[in-house]
């Protein structure tokens, strides 16, 4: 009996269709009725009525993908920061307008609704927001594509202020009820951990290693959908969450004894727990290694789940259909455990498998900062992965008995290639394992590619120069304007019609409008606007009355010793300093928005978030200058805070020391909303110069050579540069004074020490002066007032290369080789 698939619904419903499933779920899913729902209740109405949508789309795909089998992308990440997803579907879909008017017939107000939503935390900063930017541009093009993460239990800490220092508070964003992740029991995979090896005897009389003696753990998917904006194509992000699942194997591996088996239970599912904050150098961090092991080893087994369901064992076409990207070093054990499998279960040989490997695994690197690159003491790795380590090892054997006699000066070069660390406790360093198993690495804007070539990895890339690739980091025109700043959106699409959605480039055709005075205006008026609303958002209840005409300038990142808020906030100190000396001056008032978390174990960042809130505390009150330097630091900052900001950015802080900022996202988003760069030359600021040209930017500082050769050379002398320079040296004293810390000299002094007593590593003294002169600039600027919007709008008109779509095709056509696949509604 043929048995006939029920058709996959497609249409968008109407708005009392729409209205309808939301009192659907509204009792079926919440148990309530409209008159009684609160709006939590609403909210989670909303969002199954929607996924609703998504989930039509993604059955749809799969039936596609399942008859066509075309290549996949994987993009393997420990991070991912998608912000609120409501909204962003709901436009993706066409369906905000439904969803407006439906709220509407039931007298409810679809913006309240939304401002519900929790944020999923699941990422640190620009290295999870840029996944999260990928998936968006992937499923908009129609790319094939999964996103592999973990679903932590805990994302990241939400962080508050007491008494000025940041205090790291557990984020519960599952219990506040996350339903845009669907579960997939049908999907469990077993993950084998711990155990040993032996050599065993085969059929054919060979001996092979063989694992033995490990337990299991399970990985369960859940499914986020994210869908492409106005195409039928979503992109899966597919994040695991660790089980101990059966109760056959639960009682296998714990003998018998119910209380062991049940702690051992909770160490199974502790695996996904919580997620670890960057820069946290402390070492022996083994469930992060477990972590990564467990997203590598999940994925992986899920992948070639569905190759086989595919493919069968054709394992040749295994490159044709598949590739993994590495989102840093933290999945670089795919490199390892698809050897394990090739070898150990396809029972393929050596060379085969990591051929196949290689040809399908490509490693973006994010970073140079030495102490951030990842390296794991073999030792830690044994007890738990001891294949692994058995594979690595043969890797790096015969990675470097290939190299030798290839490279001139051959020692040295080989110490610094090989995978194994051998200096001190034996290690494995990832980015090698990662480099050496790829066909393809990537840096992340071209200064930082150039610096890895030249500096970071030279000896690979002698080796292996076609191999290293620049692709400049992207940001998503769907969240980054069209959703976050609804008034520009509308204003450049009256003027352009809307085709910049997906094609950024035709944003150009603003150019021609930068110096008409209508638009300039409107412009203005519409910064106004979003200033206002930003102003009442930070007012909040017993919060800071912020002047909404006040130059809006922003500093929004990760806090990091390297990006530099302490230079920001000694240009405010110093600013400060020269109205308390001459109360009468006229200043362009300034507010000075930041958003930064700092690692839990960072002290030095730590130290430099009580400076600013200390600084805020004094400036905020001082009625000498009132109304002109306001400081607002909103705790807890993340993509929606980030939402919020940028739109009312009149100035955008990007001032690393250079060479040190991989490429930064923040940068590219603030522009793309008109605000104008103050930057160093460093990552994908220098392309942005490029685009928008120098006059509609300010560069200052140090070059990235310039840095280098003062960090090599000891050129760099902080208290010659302190003696010369009586403003800076005042702005240095009162740090050191305390009159930031309530006058207390010894809070902040580590601050003080790590420019005066400990190099000043990041060149914040050397770069002082011609940041003040640049800011001088800025403050100059700012009061032609069209001036301000041509540059501005001409800033927004150049953006059209920094779309996350433009960066997704480059990595389509130079890393994965892979073609947009269109899901067709069924007839
Ligand atoms: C960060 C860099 C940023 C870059 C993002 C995305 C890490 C390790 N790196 O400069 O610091 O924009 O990655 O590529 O988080």
């Amino acid at each position: 009996m043929a048995i006939t698939m029920p058709p996959v619904r497609l249409k968008n419903p109407t708005p009392e269709e729409f209205r309808d499933r939301f009192l659907h779920y509204l009792r079926y899913a919440g148990g309530v009725e409209l008159r009684m729902a609160r709006p939590d209740d609403h909210l989670a109405a909303l969002e199954l009525a929607v996924r609703e949508t998504l989930i039509d789309r993604a059955i749809l795909a799969r039936r596609t993908y399942d008859a066509t089998r075309p290549k996949t992308v994987h993009y393997m990440s420990m991070e991912y920061l998608p912000g609120r997803l409501a909204r962003n579907n709901l436009i993706a879909t066409e369906l905000l307008g439904v969803a407006h008017e439906a709220m509407q017939l039931l007298g409810l107000n679809l913006d309240t609704i939304l401002e519900e939503e929790p944020d999923p935390g699941l990422g640190n900063g620009g290295l999870g927001r840029l996944a999260a930017c990928y998936l968006d541009s992937l499923a908009t093009l129609d790319y094939p594509a999964y996103g592999y993460g973990l679903r932590y239990d805990y994302g990241m800490f939400r962080q508050q202020f007491e008494d000025g220092w940041q205090v790291e508070h557990a984020d519960t964003w599952l219990e506040e009820g996350f339903r845009w992740g669907v579960p997939r029991h049908d999907l469990m995979v077993p993950v084998k951990v711990g155990g040993h090896v032996e050599w065993v005897e085969t059929d054919r009389g060979k001996h092979r290693p063989t694992w033995r003696g490990w337990r299991v753990a399970y990985g369960i998917p859940h499914d986020v959908l994210i869908a492409g904006y106005h195409t039928n194509t979503v992109s899966i992000l597919r994040l695991w969450d660790a089980d101990a699942a059966s109760e056959f194997d639960f009682q296998m591996f714990s003998k018998g004894s119910y209380i062991r088996a049940v702690a051992e239970r909770e160490r199974v599912e502790a695996l996904t727990r919580v997620l670890y904050p960057a820069d946290d150098i402390e070492a022996g961090r083994q469930l992060r290694l477990l972590q990564e092991y467990f997203l590598v080893a999940c994925s992986v087994r899920d992948v070639v789940n569905r190759f086989r369901r595919r493919h069968g064992e054709a394992w040749e076409l295994f490159p044709s259909k598949v590739a993994f990207q590495l989102n840093d070093t933290h999945p670089a054990l795919t490199v390892a455990e698809l050897m394990r499998f090739f070898v150990d279960e396809a029972d393929l040989r050596w060379v085969t498998a990591w051929e196949l490997t290689r040809a399908t695994c490509a490693y973006t690197n994010h970073t140079l900062l030495p102490e951030a690159l990842e390296t794991w003491p073999v030792s830690l790795m044994q007890p738990w992965i001891p294949r692994h380590v058995q594979i690595i090892y043969e890797i790096n054997r015969r990675f470097l008995d290939s190299v030798k006699g290839q490279l001139e000066e051959n020692g040295n070069a080989v110490r610094r290639l090989s995978i194994l660390q051998e200096e001190g406790e034996p290690r494995f360093r990832m980015a090698n394992l990662a480099i050496v198993g790829s066909h393809k690495i990537n840096g992340v804007a071209k200064l930082h590619t150039e610096l890895l070539r030249t500096r970071l990895v030279k000896d690979f890339a002698t080796l292996w120069p076609e191999r290293f690739i620049a692709i400049t980091n992207g940001i998503t025109p769907r969240r980054w304007l069209l959703s976050s700043n609804p008034r520009l959106a509308a204003a450049i699409t009256r003027r352009i019609g809307d085709g910049w959605v997906t094609d950024l480039d035709r944003l150009a055709q603003l150019g021609e409008h930068a110096a008409d005075p209508e638009f300039q205006d409107e412009f203005l008026a519409i910064k106004a606007a979003n200033k206002v609303n930003l102003a009442a958002f930070l007012s909040g209840p017993g919060g800071l009355r912020i002047n909404p005409d006040a130059m809006c300038d922003v500093q929004i990142k990760r806090l990091h010793e390297y990006k530099r808020q302490l230079l920001k906030v000694m240009h405010i100190i110093w600013l400060y300093h020269r109205v308390l000396d001459e109360p009468t001056r006229e200043i362009v008032p300034r507010t000075f928005v930041f958003g930064a978390k700092a690692a839990p174990a960072y002290h030095m960042a730590k130290l430099i978030i009580r400076l600013i809130n200390g600084v805020a505390d004094v400036v905020n009150r001082d009625p000498v200058v009132e109304g002109r330097l306001q400081v607002a630091f909103p705790p807890d900052y993340r993509v929606t805070l980030a939402e919020r900001i940028i739109p009312a950015a009149d100035v955008s802080e990007q001032i690393s020391t250079a060479g040190m900022e991989a490429s930064g996202t923040g940068n590219m988003k603030l522009a793309l909303n008109g605000a104008l760069t103050v930057g160093t030359l460093d990552g994908a600021n220098i392309e942005i110069r490029d685009a928008v040209g120098a006059d509609n930017m300010f560069i200052f500082g140090l070059t990235a050579d310039e840095v280098e050769a003062r960090l090599t050379t000891g050129a760099h002398n902080p208290w010659k540069i302190y003696r010369a320079d009586a403003e800076l040296a005042a702005v240095v004293d009162a740090i050191r004074d305390g009159v930031f810390a309530r006058g207390d000299s010894g809070m902040l002094r580590g601050v003080w020490s790590a420019l005066m007593e400990h190099g000043d590593r990041y060149m914040v003294l050397a770069d002082f002066r011609s940041y003040i002169e640049v800011q001088e600039r800025v403050e100059e600027l700012y009061r032609d007032r069209r001036a301000w919007a041509a540059a501005a709008i001409r800033n927004v008109s150049a953006m059209g290369g920094f779309s996350s779509d433009r960066a997704v095709r480059e990595y389509a056509h130079q890393i994965w080789d892979l073609e947009p696949v269109e899901i067709e509604p069924p007839p």
